[in-house]
């Protein structure tokens, strides 16, 4: 927009204008959500849901709640290259997401992949409930998950190289944007 061709008045407003949707824009950016379903691969019982939210220190909290895991055993949790689950063995989702070209490892070593995230710990029931806060990845731009894929695996990640012998792929989701609107039902 030329301001200067405007009058007095008018130029004002088109400040004001840019500033306050600017600001409207930053706030929103900062609220950014990214969702993942899990969805079991074929002959596994694996599903939840994982969020990724913008912390206030720009850092992301991930937390995934899981079912359908063996009970009482750990499962490896990865962030994937490629938000592609068309393979019934979860084959297709890539290795793991490794923008930085580290050596596997487990949180909080800061020598690993971007997408290694531990592991899950099933409960007697199979579900597990997990968080973590990580720097090493963001939602938009550089290190982005959006558009890449959560895998659960059958065994724990040891920590070993390549990928922490895991095992079996058993759930996989595509990361995606979160709508902020969107509610569950209440249960009557
Ligand atoms: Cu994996
Ligand atoms: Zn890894």
């Amino acid at each position: 927009m030329r301001v200067r061709s405007l009058p007095l008045q008018v130029r004002w407003v088109a400040v004001v204008a840019m500033l306050v949707s600017g600001t409207v824009l930053s706030a929103a950016e900062s609220g950014l959500k990214a969702v993942c379903q899990v969805r079991p691969t074929k002959g596994n019982q694996c599903r939840g849901v994982v969020i990724f939210q913008q912390t206030r220190d720009g850092k992301i909290r991930v937390t995934a709640r899981i079912r359908g895991l063996n009970p009482g055993k750990k499962h490896a949790i990865h962030i994937h290259q490629f938000g592609d689950c068309r393979d019934l063995a979860g084959k297709s989702a890539g290795g793991h997401y490794n923008p930085a070209e580290k050596p596997h490892g487990l949180p909080p070593a800061a020598e690993r992949h971007a997408g290694d995230l531990g592991n899950l710990e099933a409960d007697d029931n199979g579900m597990a409930k997990y968080t973590i806060v990580v720097d090493n990845i963001s939602l938009g731009g550089e290190n982005s998950v959006l558009g890449r894929a959560i895998v659960v695996h059958a065994l724990p990640d040891d920590g070993g190289q390549p990928t922490g012998n895991a095992g079996a792929r058993i759930g996989c989701g595509v990361i995606g944007i979160a709508n902020p609107e969107w509610k569950p039902m209440k249960k009557k």
